[in-house]
């Protein structure tokens, strides 16, 4: 593959599009090898021949999360399982997993990708990369590990967790990129402040990646400024490979999703319909480089929108906005929309405010209620009795003021609230308890 601008990342769009609508037809053969599109296929008389261009692709069907529950753990591969090498899962919060199989090019595939990733942010040989996220089913860990190999930098297979451990490896081995949650860098931070290691000065990191969850602008902000680091967002979901769907380049604004690899769309949640570039609605991916278990227009249930403009870094593959939440992890307090991404940018941005929060919410007297527990810098938890007052009342009045719902706050002390090495959960919905 060649590297620099004559690479795919910056081929010409009509030359894309040709790969894309080449790959489509290809997967509609693969994806017929397998029992769920064979099945559909027939049902709806779907042919290869039926795509033209890269809109034709909605003449086919979507995916569904249901439709990879109900039909695991073999109803969706498109390859006799000898030629199948590897299998992720993904677990959701209730029922059966997602299983998602991988042939030898796949997983080869898959870690190509990664390590474009990389080189986009400017990684290489020299560089010695930390995993931090959790190896085994998790795509986190073995996905993005294959992909570092790749890209030539020396890899360290931390895992997630055993936080002691990472610190020492990072100060032996001289560790300069992390791939981490965002939760878990804010709570390696903690621990480190509690060590009194300063991160900039004493370890040698230079660059982050962030991903499996998402997080707010600030959070970022706030993570570069600990760390002395450029970090940048990667996406990513086990049905699509794992990481490394959708990562930001060095202007990091918008991830670009590679397109020679998947196709991309937008529609509405509620109808379905495709939305035009800019709108934002429910992200629809479909797997067009991939043959144990293609994917068709798969609602990733993930909220953004499509760039309307080319990028200035000049790669041609579009760009969505970083994931504003799942359209299940929205809720709805007195008819207004809530995503926790938001709740989190309003307290990310309180300079009292520490690194953790939860939100809860409760149903009082049929009325729903969001409570938001938070974590506030020792300083400020030790001050005046009326301080803490006014601060309830600040972040109270911004939260109410940006998101439109008056939220009931309650101010805790650093290390009240769990702490995670993996993905956090920020929800409590009572309401279905
Ligand atoms: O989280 C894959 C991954 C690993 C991505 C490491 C990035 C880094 P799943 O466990 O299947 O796979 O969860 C996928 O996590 O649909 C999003 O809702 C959420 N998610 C992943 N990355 C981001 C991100 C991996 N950068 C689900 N921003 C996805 C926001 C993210 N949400």
């Amino acid at each position: 593959m060649e590297e620099g601008k004559n690479s795919i990342e910056f081929i010409r769009r009509e030359e894309l599009e040709k790969i894309q609508v080449n790959r489509l037809k290809k997967t509609i053969e693969r994806a017929n090898n397998s029992p769920f599109y064979k099945n559909i296929f027939k049902k709806e008389g779907i042919h290869p021949e039926d795509i033209r261009c890269t809109d034709d692709i909605r003449k086919l069907p979507f995916t569904t999360r249901e439709d990879l529950r109900e039909n695991f753990p073999f109803g969706f591969i498109a390859l006799p399982l000898n030629k199948i090498v590897r299998v992720h899962t993904s677990t959701g919060t209730t029922g059966k997993p997602k299983a998602i199989f991988f042939s030898k090019r796949d997983v080869d595939e898959a870690a190509g990708l990664i390590a474009r990733c990389m080189r986009m942010t400017g990684a290489g040989p020299g560089d010695v990369f930390q995993n931090m996220m959790s190896y085994g089913l998790f795509t986190g860990g073995l996905v993005f590990h294959y992909g570092a190999e790749k890209a030539g930098v020396l890899v360290i297979p931390a895992g997630a967790g055993n936080t002691e451990k990472q610190i020492e490896l990072m100060r032996d081995f001289k560790t300069t990129i992390v791939h981490i949650t965002p939760s878990y860098a804010l709570y390696l931070a903690d621990i480190l402040e509690e060590k009194g290691i300063d991160p900039e000065e004493e370890l040698n990191l230079r660059i982050v990646y962030l991903g499996a969850e998402p997080y707010s602008q600030k959070t970022r902000e706030k993570i570069e400024k600990i760390y002395g680091v450029n970090a940048f967002n990667c996406y990513g979901l086990s049905e699509m490979n794992g990481p490394g769907v959708g990562f930001e380049c060095p202007l990091k604004d918008g991830l670009h999703i590679w397109e020679d690899n998947f196709i991309l769309e937008v529609v509405d949640p509620l109808t379905g319909e495709p939305l035009p570039d800019g709108k934002e609605g429910e992200l629809v991916l479909t797997t067009i480089n991939r043959e144990a278990m293609p994917i068709i227009r798969y609602r990733t249930g993930d909220i953004t929108f499509i760039y309307p403009q080319v990028c200035g870094c000049g790669r041609t593959h579009r760009k969505i906005s970083p994931i504003k939440g799942r359209t299940d992890d929205m809720f709805i307090i007195k008819g207004v929309n809530v995503f926790p991404s938001e709740v989190e940018r309003v307290l990310m941005d309180t300079p009292e405010v520490a690194r953790n929060y939860q939100i809860v919410i409760e149903r009082e007297r049929s009325l729903d209620i969001m409570r938001i527990r938070v974590e506030i810098k020792k300083r400020f938890f030790d001050g005046s009795l009326e301080h803490l007052k006014e601060l309830q009342e600040k972040i109270k009045s911004k939260v109410k003021s940006e998101l439109m719902v008056t939220p009931r706050v309650e101010l805790l002390e650093p290390g009240t609230l769990p702490r995670t090495t993996g993905k956090s959960k920020r929800v409590i919905d009572k309401r279905r308890l």
